[in-house]
């Protein structure tokens, strides 16, 4: 209020009230509280009102000044204005998640032998809106993964910040070598969170969650070291002990890999040609699953019985291919060679070793009998 005069102790007053410029917020109103009649003094009210809602968009702290003209009026052409200035601030509005339609990513990994195996980058990304009713604001953003140890990065930047219209978009990145996910056996997937913060800079915050899935796919085994992959059997001698009754034997092991961390393996055996000598077999000593790395394990036996035929430093070459399985679709081969190699038998002569001649003058003696 404010308090106002008039010598001319007849006169009553009226009041109007005329904002200073267009689009003001709210409303000021004025009344004549006293008029000045009898005493010459009285009292002008003014009120002021506006929708907190309309206010919304001021920022913490933002001034908005509007000034009215209060115009008192004694009826008989004498006027007085009086200005009356209000201030409204703004107070801080959080920023808000608008659409988060694009806030879930995946990537997968490279099929093995493929291009870029590792040594590309998989990437995928995306972008949720984000709102802010203080018109003056401006965003910042920040990212916080969900636990230690995830692969790869995910990265975030205001592509738009809400200032002057009130909407903005964050956009999203993410990033991993295809060799960290290597390790990812087929179809094996690893789920990775993260919390990307909108900052209005004037204390308000607002998460959104991002989730990136990665999904392995198969690599084949490997053979690491095959230096143990022949082996030779000897024919015993003749007359040694168990010469055509003991079995003949050789082993040997090859180790072998497999980046899918997932992965165990099995074998299996291949003879190169039909009518091999003994047999091969082998074994997964060690499966690849956790480190990576096993062994094969292969035995050869034969029957002394069978290479018996064969003569002195005769030998007798028999090759398989060992395959090795990761029950995911990927194989590879190993070849074990044997040598089979035969010792000398003692030539037996057997038949009859005697007969008979009768002297029977003039003639030729001569007898005959068969030794094998
Ligand atoms: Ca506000
Ligand atoms: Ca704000
Ligand atoms: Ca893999
Ligand atoms: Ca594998």
């Amino acid at each position: 209020s404010f308090t106002i005069a008039d010598v001319d102790l007849s006169d009553q007053q009226t009041v109007s009230v005329s904002a200073g410029a267009n689009g003001y917020l709210g409303s000021l109103t004025a009344t004549v509280a006293d008029d000045t009649q009898g005493d010459g003094s009285g009292r002008i009210d003014w009120s002021f009102s506006v929708d907190d809602a309309d206010v919304d968009y001021l920022g913490v702290g933002q001034t908005l000044t509007q000034t009215y003209t209060v115009t008192v009026d004694d009826g008989e052409g004498g006027t007085v204005d009086q200005q009356v200035t209000i201030t409204l601030t703004g107070t801080n509005d959080a920023p808000t998640i608008s659409s988060a339609t694009d806030v879930s990513g995946t990537v997968t990994e490279i099929v093995d032998g493929g291009a870029g195996e590792n040594s590309n980058t998989l990437t995928d990304s995306g972008s949720f809106t984000i709102a802010d009713v203080d018109l003056s604001d401006q965003q910042s953003v920040s990212v916080s993964a969900g636990a230690n140890g995830y692969l790869g990065s995910l990265t975030a930047t205001v592509a738009d910040d809400t200032q002057g219209d009130g909407s903005g978009r964050i956009d999203w990145s993410f990033s991993v070598d295809d060799a960290d996910v290597d390790y990812l056996g087929v179809g094996q997937t690893l789920t990775q969170t993260y919390t990307v913060t909108v900052d209005d800079g004037e204390g308000g915050t607002v998460d959104q969650q991002v989730t990136i899935t990665l999904t392995g796919t198969n690599d084949a085994p490997t053979i690491s070291s095959a230096t143990d992959v022949s082996g030779t059997v000897t024919e015993i001698f003749d007359g040694g002990a168990g010469e055509n009754s003991n079995t003949l034997t050789d082993s040997g092991s090859f180790t072998i890999a497999d980046v899918d961390l997932s992965d165990q393996q099995s074998v299996s055996v291949r003879a190169g040609a039909n009518g091999y000598l003994g047999s091969l077999t082998a074994t997964v000593a060690d499966d690849t699953q956790g480190d990576g790395s096993g062994r094969i394990d292969w035995s050869f036996s034969v029957d002394d019985a069978d290479v018996d035929y064969l003569g002195a430093g005769q030998t007798l070459t028999q090759t398989y291919t060992v395959t090795v399985d990761d029950g995911e679709g990927g194989t590879v081969d190993q070849q074990v060679t044997i040598t089979l190699t035969g010792t000398n038998d003692t030539a037996v002569i057997t038949g009859a070793d005697t007969g008979s001649v009768t002297e029977d003058a003039g003639n030729t003696l001569m007898t005959s009998g068969i030794l094998s």
